[in-house]
């Protein structure tokens, strides 16, 4: 009977140690695949919160783009050529309290293979003084991409030339929200002192936070430079005559930029104007004594890189 016994007592012992273990072992499968889970939510919320972060988790070869002209006018014929400009006609200011009447035509002129704009002391309507502004609005427009413009700029207190972009539809929002990129602006009182900017719904000029940067060129008003932005989805740098001198990039300033620091993910057109006087150029009055005064364009030309238009935000975080 003794036997018996033991024999029972181990066989149910046996058992409960096989039931032990075999619980065991479920609950730590369990374990596992819930710790599991949760990373792998985890690592999933990650991406997507990083790929929704604007100019950040590009990789590309910046030396190696293989840039291709893509658009361009040489100014060589004798008018402006309408199938790539539009003028801006008006006098109410443009925002900045400008004082020119820009015209249809009257104050601009294309010869010996220049753009020439001319801005002249005369009444016209409401203002004192006239002047032009052309763009590409409606007619072409740009994301990312290389641009180039070789000019020699007016001189004298009043003059404010710019070659700037802005965006063609405005899917963020009315100005400053969609974006503004200054390739080159010049104020007359502040000789070849030359202004790179840009402006969005974080960082603008009326709330004192625009992104912008200086440098300075001899001669200005009496020599052609190429004044030069390279836009790349993560970043845009300022030229003048290949030197560099002004990198706007917001993920050096915020680590997930977003629309209000980086609108530009979308096409934006060309601008091409001379003011006179307004809230910048006119800080310090105008020397009426200086008209006319003339902005010459010697070319424009625009390149884009087939692998930066087709690049894609790479998923991992940084
Ligand atoms: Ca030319």
């Amino acid at each position: 009977m003794n036997k018996l016994k033991r024999k029972i007592l181990i066989l149910f012992t046996l058992i409960f140690l096989i039931l032990l273990v075999s619980c065991n072992q479920t609950t730590t499968t369990t374990l596992t695949t819930t710790t599991q889970t949760t990373t792998t939510t985890k690592q999933l919320t990650t991406t997507t919160k990083n790929l929704s972060c604007k100019a950040i988790n590009y990789e590309y070869d910046v030396e190696n783009l293989n840039y291709e002209l893509v658009w361009s006018d040489e100014f060589d014929g004798d008018a402006l050529d309408m199938t790539k400009w539009a003028y801006h006609t008006g006098g109410s200011g443009f925002g900045n309290n400008e004082l020119q009447y820009y015209t249809a035509g009257d104050n601009l002129k294309v010869e010996n293979g220049l753009l020439v704009i001319e801005a002249r002391k005369e009444q016209y309507q409401n203002n004192q003084y006239t002047s032009s502004k052309i763009w590409t609005r409606g007619k072409a427009q740009w994301l990312y991409g290389k641009f180039e413009i070789r000019a020699k700029l007016p001189s004298g207190r009043g003059t404010w030339p710019a070659f700037w972009m802005m965006p063609f539809s405005s899917s963020y929002g009315n100005w400053p929200n969609s974006g503004e990129i200054d390739i080159m602006e010049h104020v007359g009182y502040d000789m070849n002192r030359i202004h790179g900017s840009v402006h969005t719904q974080k960082y603008y000029h009326k709330i004192g936070t625009q992104k912008t940067a200086q440098i300075y060129v001899q001669d200005v008003d009496t020599e052609f430079h190429v004044y030069s932005i390279e836009w790349l989805p993560d970043r845009i740098d300022f030229y003048v005559d290949g030197r560099f001198y002004f990198r706007f990039k917001p993920s050096n300033f915020v680590s997930c930029p977003t629309k209000a620091e980086w609108p530009f993910d979308k096409s934006f057109y060309l601008i091409i104007n001379l003011a006179i006087g307004g809230d910048w150029g006119g800080a310090r009055g105008i020397d009426d004594s200086i008209f006319p005064q003339t902005l010459e364009v010697d070319y424009v030309r625009i390149y884009q890189s087939e692998l930066i238009k087709n690049l894609q935000q790479t998923g991992g975080s940084k």
